[in-house]
């Protein structure tokens, strides 16, 4: 697989591409699943087209998790609060609206400099222990710490927690947010495996990790984003023994993990040729429409559609071009496939007739912004959890 934000301009699609393994394991003893090849991060992150902001449902999200934070937490002017992983400031920024002190930490560069227009300081740093260090140094330690959709990308998961034992204040909370693995397995989410997402976690694999940090659980909640991920608010372990109350609000939460037989091999194998059935079912329709000349497009050129258009073998001759938001993503190719990436409106000017949802975790919101599309005849067609033409 070529990396899967590794978008193309014009003049780069003769080169050769750089290809890189992708195979996802799972430890037997702790359940956690991780890739087996780590590409160098440099490579993914340090000029990153990816943003939050593109997507409504994102920002309410990072909305609500302020206002949660905020009065949860009692933060007020002096607070500050430390986002890893902070993009474009996209969730900081609704801290700023409570005045609170904020500081973004993300390794890219030109998302960055986005950031600091707005108004939010950003270390363009990757985090780990050696920088946390040079942070609180710079700005003292923090009263929150956000990571949302992050620790999926760290390769030292011991180091960042270090770095964040470092960085937070004793009575401080940490916020982590991550796609949750039992939603991936049980929604064929295979397109979510990727060489940026070096662990897919679950709740038995991350408290092992947290416990070994000196970290308890505070709170615990689902979120549909992304096809289904787990908010976790943690905080430093006061006593060396654990706090009773912690266990019963792990153990009492709805995480049937074992029920689900996730850390089963049956199950995972059972995943796989769901994987491999969808790669039929799909790829038959697309070629039937097209045998009937229909006009198919992609939406979404998210990195997820990239691993799907790559692994099914989905190219320029099944799909014209791609439509994305994204201004960065707007006239650049799609690694491996090269498939065009156009802005949103073209769609009213092309009229095709059917339109691939790649970023099928934001189906409900493409299709209710794209209501006059789908009133002149136009369907939708989305893969994932199960194939649907709408
Ligand atoms: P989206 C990203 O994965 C990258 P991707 C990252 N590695 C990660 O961890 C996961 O998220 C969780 C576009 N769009 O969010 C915007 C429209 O054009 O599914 C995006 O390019 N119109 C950090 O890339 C893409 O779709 C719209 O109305 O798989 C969605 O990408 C909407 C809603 C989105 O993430």
């Amino acid at each position: 697989m070529p990396i899967p934000n590794g978008f193309l301009g014009e003049k780069d699609l003769n080169k050769t591409e750089e290809k890189y393994e992708l195979s996802c394991l799972i430890c037997e003893s702790c359940g956690l699943a991780q890739l087996s090849n780590i590409v160098n991060p440099d490579l993914m992150f340090k000029n990153y087209v990816y943003i939050p902001s593109m997507s409504r449902v994102m920002m309410e999200n990072f909305n609500n998790l302020s206002y949660q934070i905020y009065n949860n937490f009692n933060l007020n002017q002096d607070s500050l609060v430390v986002d890893i992983g902070s993009n474009d400031g996209s969730l900081l920024s609704f801290f700023k609206n409570y005045r609170t002190r904020v500081l973004g930490i993300d390794p890219a560069e030109n998302l960055a400099k986005i950031a600091e227009l707005k108004g939010i300081p950003t270390e363009i740093k990757f985090f780990d222990l050696k920088n946390a260090k040079l942070i609180r140094n710079k700005h003292g330690q923090a009263d929150v710490i956000t990571a949302t959709n992050v620790v999926a990308h760290i390769d030292n998961l011991h180091d960042f927690f270090k770095g964040i034992s470092c960085l937070l204040k004793d009575d401080g909370v940490l916020i982590t947010e991550f796609p949750y693995f039992v939603e991936l397995v049980r929604g064929n989410e295979f397109d979510t495996i990727y060489h940026e997402h070096l662990s897919y976690f679950s709740l038995k694999p991350w408290l092992k990790l947290i416990k070994s940090h000196g970290f308890e659980v505070l709170r615990t909640q689902k979120s549909p984003i992304h096809g289904g991920s787990i908010r976790i608010i943690q905080k430093k372990q006061k006593e060396k023994s654990e706090n009773p109350n912690s266990k019963n609000i792990v153990n009492h939460m709805a995480f049937p993990e074992e029920e689900h037989n996730i850390y089963n091999r049956d199950t995972l194998s059972d995943f796989a040729r769901k994987v491999g059935s969808l790669k039929i079912e799909l790829t038959t329709l697309l070629k039937n429409l097209k045998r009937k000349r229909k006009k198919i497009v992609g939406y979404g050129a998210a990195a997820k559609g990239n691993v799907l258009t790559n692994y099914f073998n989905i190219g320029p001759e099944i799909l014209d071009y791609i439509v994305d938001s994204t201004p960065y993503k707007q006239g650049l190719f799609t690694p491996g496939k090269h498939i065009p990436i156009y802005a949103e409106n073209r769609l009213t000017i092309d009229r095709p007739d059917y339109v691939l949802i790649l970023a099928w975790n934001f189906a409900e919101e493409i299709i209710k912004k794209e209501m006059t599309f789908r009133k002149l005849g136009g369907k939708f067609i989305i893969p994932i959890p199960k194939l649907k033409v709408v």
